[in-house]
C-alpha cells in the first residue's frame, strides 16, 4: 500500500470508495484465479444451489457466494494483516470477516449490476460495513467495470425496489442523475483493489468485450454493528 493509511481513510470518509493500487502481487493474483476456475469445475457442482448464481444462459457463473463457508481454505489465503489493520480503521473498531464472493463477469456474457448501496443486503447499524472488490483481471472500458457516486454514502440510505436482477435483488427506487462523466469508474490493474462503503451509490456495467473481468470480494463489519431491522424486512420482502 503506497499511500498512508491516514490519507486513504480521509478520502474513503470523504468519498466512500477508494482505489488501493497493487494489492496483491502477479503471482498471488493469478494463484487466485487458478483456484476459483478449479473450485468451479470441481467443488461447486457437489456444493447447494445457493452456492453460486449463474447468467442467463444457466450454465456460466455470475456470482460465488459465502466461499468462507464453502471453501475456507481459499477465503483465508487472501486475507492479509495490513489490509485488516486499514479495514479497521475504515469500519471504526474491530472488523470482522462477513463474506467472501466473486462477481465474474465473463467475456461477452457477464451481465449488468444496477444501481444499489450495499447496506440493503446487509442490514446493519452503524453502517460500518466495507468490501474489499480485487481485481483479478484487467478492468477496462469495455469490460464492466463498477461505477460509483463519490460522497453518495453520506447521504444515508436511498428508498429500494426489488429488481428482478438474480443475485442483485435489491435496486435503488430512484435512480441517480449523476452523468455518466461524473461517476467514479473503477479501472484496474489486476492486483489493485477498491474499497467502498456499504452505503456508496455504485453499478457496473455488462461485458461487452472477449476479455474476463473476475472481481474477488472480501466483506467486512465492524464487531459493534447490529442489524437493523427495518432494512431486514425490506430485504426479506424483496425476496420473499
Ligand atoms: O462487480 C460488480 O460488477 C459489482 C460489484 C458490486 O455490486 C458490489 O461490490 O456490491
Amino acid at each position: 500500500m503506497k499511500e498512508s493509511r491516514e490519507r486513504l481513510w480521509e478520502k474513503y470518509r470523504e468519498d466512500g470508495v477508494i482505489r488501493v493500487r497493487g494489492l496483491f502481487e502477479t503471482s498471488e493474483v493469478e494463484a487466485f484465479r487458478r483456484e476459483l476456475e478449479r473450485f468451479i469445475r470441481e467443488d461447486l457442482p457437489g456444493l447447494p444451489a445457493d452456492a453460486c448464481t449463474y447468467e442467463e444462459d444457466g450454465t456460466t457463473v455470475r456470482n460465488l457466494w459465502r466461499l468462507e463457508v464453502h471453501h475456507p481454505e481459499f477465503a483465508q489465503s487472501v486475507l492479509r494483516d495490513d489490509l485488516v489493520g486499514l479495514v479497521g480503521k475504515l469500519v471504526n473498531g474491530t472488523p470482522q470477516l462477513a463474506a467472501v464472493e466473486t462477481f465474474n463477469k465473463a467475456a461477452r456474457v457477464g451481465s449488468a449490476v444496477p444501481w444499489h448501496q450495499d447496506n440493503a443486503y446487509f442490514c446493519r447499524r452503524p453502517a460500518d460495513m466495507l468490501t474489499v472488490w480485487i481485481a483479478l483481471d484487467p478492468v477496462t472500458e469495455m469490460n464492466g467495470p463498477v461505477f460509483y457516486i463519490k460522497g453518495s454514502h453520506r447521504e444515508g440510505m436511498q428508498a429500494t425496489v426489488p429488481s428482478g436482477v438474480a443475485g442483485n435483488s435489491m435496486g435503488l427506487r430512484d435512480l441517480p442523475a449523476v452523468p455518466v462523466e461524473e461517476q467514479f469508474k473503477g479501472l484496474l490493474n489486476p492486483g489493485d483493489a477498491l474499497i467502498h462503503h456499504c452505503e456508496t451509490l455504485h453499478r457496473s456495467e455488462p461485458n461487452r468485450s472477449d476479455q474476463s473481468r473476475l472481481g474477488l470480494l472480501l466483506v467486512y463489519r465492524g464487531t459493534h454493528t447490529e442489524v437493523d431491522p427495518v432494512l431486514r424486512e425490506a430485504y426479506q420482502n424483496a425476496n420473499s
